[in-house]
């Protein structure tokens, strides 16, 4: 009676069982990096001394800093290739695509577990996979033959009955189930999909709803294994990468859920949450100043093809600025070939290379004050690059239809062709540079003068004593902790710079907060530390001085990074003591060397006399880790021990 996500665990669990709530450790068959993150990992593996990767699979794709206005992004990238010739990794070339997309086109196979250091990583459970985000050091981790550890996840089953009427797409399917289950709505759980409504989507539509199910802050999502991936796979040219998979009948879940794709409409997110949905009906109108088409959410050939059939014959509204960002070198070849390329460049659209580019602000930062509609998956404050923009999430129906009229439009009012599946895609992967272990040994790996040593931390005192420096809301994103876009992501290996950044839209003067106080402490509300897996978020603040979180509650891989860099991560038991506590208010942590799992401790809060109680689901290996002061000094401090 087990459910997809249990067949799955079940075969990779290396210690724990799957009751909820609990610690598991599973192998991992397949890993993948990105740009921004990859720099960070591949210097925490050579680190660990391995040399060649442990994996079935291991790819390093370039697609997130890809605009070079100085040498540092390029020198990454070199870095990046030849770190991945050196320790046995694929290496997908700036330009071949975005990681997501290009690993379910080419490596994604169901039943496999896949951990990536980027947060939608689960784009793969489209395909069936049980795949996963982390911090770059879990990655690493990975990568060198150790297990991950995760929390057992709850299981909700969402059943789609159905089918999606023309003009309403799969990315309204997971706006709706935003809509209902909210940013935190998905923490601890995995969604599994089901039923009659599955069988009408392809494998990328279901890519788009997994890939948002980071949004929800789910470990992951994930889709049966049927004849429809079956067929994908045929045409990706990977027929023997298919097995079926689907949760047996009397399958038992946590939560369930239904959701009948005919009677939804388009949706939209608006400013600055992803869960900020309303129907279109409810904006239809509204002018818009930009409309940005692509992102690992919505960047698959049918998506293209769906944009190109609305804007066909047509011309963008003077007033929008359209760009479009095909998801892979594949697509962008197929609508190359096929010319749907040509009536987009027919009607305006500013055609971008296969990158993430606007959706991580690198570059396309909106107008003053803008309205962008955006097929991205977040729509964070900030994230776009200009501060005052009004960012909202869409499908690229909606996408291409406002961008035509010029504003917030209905995609079912407009008269178009809906396209054709293709008959097979066009397979050239000649920009995946294979790595070749006979060879290995001569490579020699390339570092750029802005590739810095990696920072390490201390080891836990058991006294501390620090200062409340910032006191923030509830979901705090990473994107608010660690900027991203065009002027910060240079500095991703280079920890001394990146934490000048750190808080810098929410609290100008934090990283000299930290400096004059030599650390202290950050109080949170709940969720603290949603969206990207961007272990910088920890890594920078460990820099800077930060000992300890004190939230609410916590996103899932945020927890995890804190942890990997020897941040206490601690919980608030009562929301009153949240309210009372106030930025500037000296805190005394006792005996933490005492630290146990499942027991509070207190904490003076020397400021105002009184005391706090705090909670905390640390396991004992997360203890030790904190401890040594992360999880770099405990793999070396074993490796000694070894030696
Ligand atoms: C994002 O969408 O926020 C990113 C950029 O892809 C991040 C990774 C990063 O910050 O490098 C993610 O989602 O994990
Ligand atoms: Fe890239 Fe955006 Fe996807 Fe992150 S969400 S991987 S920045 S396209």
């Amino acid at each position: 009676m087990p459910t997809m996500t249990e067949k799955i665990i079940q075969k990779h669990l290396t210690e724990g069982n799957l009751e909820r709530g609990k610690k598991i450790a599973l192998t991992i068959d397949q890993t993948l990096t990105q740009d921004a993150t990859g720099t960070m990992a591949y210097l925490q593996l050579e680190a660990m001394g391995v040399d060649q990767v442990k994996t079935e699979l291991s790819v390093s794709y370039v697609d997130h800093n890809t605009l070079q206005s100085g040498f540092e992004n390029a020198d990454d990238h070199k870095y990046l290739q030849t770190v991945a010739a050196k320790h046995g990794i694929y290496f997908s070339r700036a330009g071949n695509g975005i990681c997501h997309q290009v690993h379910l086109e080419r490596f994604a196979k169901p039943g496999k577990t896949l951990l990536g250091s980027d947060s939608h990583t689960p784009t793969a459970g489209g395909i069936g996979a049980l795949a996963m985000g982390a911090g770059g050091l879990d990655v690493a981790c990975a990568m060198a033959g150790r297990p991950f550890y995760l929390t057992m996840p709850k299981i909700v089953k969402v059943e789609l009955t159905g089918r999606l009427n023309k003009g309403v797409s799969s990315k309204d399917i997971i706006l709706k189930l935003l809509s209902t289950l909210s940013v935190k709505g998905g923490v601890g759980k995995v969604i599994e999909y089901c039923g009659e409504g599955v069988k009408t989507l392809s494998v990328p539509q279901r890519a788009t709803i997994t890939n948002m199910g980071a949004e929800l802050g789910a470990t992951t999502s994930i889709f049966p294994s049927d004849e429809i991936t079956e067929a994908f796979l045929r045409k990706q040219q990977r027929s023997e990468d298919f097995v079926p998979l689907c949760a047996d009948d009397d399958a038992v879940y946590d939560e369930s859920y239904t959701i009948d794709l005919s009677t939804l409409e388009p949706m939209i997110a608006m400013p600055h949450s992803p869960d900020n949905v309303v129907s279109i009906s409810e904006v239809e109108g509204k002018p818009i100043d930009q409309c940005s088409i692509g992102s690992c959410t919505n960047s698959s050939y049918m998506d293209m093809m769906s944009v190109a059939a609305i804007l066909k014959g047509k011309v963008a509204n003077e007033r929008v600025s359209l760009t479009i960002s095909p998801g892979s070198k594949q697509v962008l070849n197929m609508i190359a070939q096929n010319g749907a390329l040509a009536d987009m460049i027919a009607s305006g659209a500013r055609i971008l290379e296969s990158t993430c580019g606007p959706c991580i602000g690198m570059g396309q930062s909106p107008i003053t004050n803008a309205w962008s509609l955006r097929t991205f998956n977040r729509n964070f404050y900030g994230r776009s690059g200009t501060l005052s923009a009004n960012v909202c999430l869409v499908s690229p129906e909606v996408a291409a239809a406002s961008a035509v009229s010029g504003v917030i439009s209905d995609p079912r009012k407009v008269d178009y062709e809906l396209p054709q599946e293709p008959q097979e895609f066009i397979i050239d992967d000649r920009c995946i540079i294979k790595p070749c272990a006979a060879k290995a040994s001569e490579v020699e790996v390339i570092r750029g003068p802005n590739i810095k040593e990696l920072p390490m931390n201390q080891r836990l005192s058991d006294t501390i004593e620090k200062p409340v420096l910032l006191k923030v809301e509830d979901n705090i994103t990473t994107d608010h902790i660690m900027p991203a876009g065009a002027k910060v992501l240079p500095y991703r290996s280079n920890i001394e710079k990146i934490s000048q950044f750190v808080f810098r839209d929410v609290c100008a003067d934090f990283a000299q907060r930290c400096h004059d106080n030599n650390g202290g402490i950050i109080v949170a509300g709940s969720n603290y530390g949603q969206g990207s897996s961007r272990e910088h978020a920890a890594l920078a603040p460990m820099y800077l001085g930060i000992k300890a979180v004190i939230a609410k509650s916590f996103a899932r891989i945020h927890h995890a990074n804190l942890i990997n860099f020897g941040i206490l991560p601690l919980q608030f038991v009562n929301e009153a003591d949240y309210d009372a506590v106030e930025e500037g208010d000296v805190l005394r942590f006792s005996n933490l060397s005492m630290l146990k799992p499942n027991e509070p401790i207190t904490v003076d809060n020397l400021t105002k006399g009184t005391t706090i109680c705090l909670s905390h689901s640390l396991s004992e290996l997360d203890i030790t880790t904190l401890s040594y002061g992360g999880t770099l000094n405990l793999i070396k401090a074993e490796q000694n021990k070894q030696n």
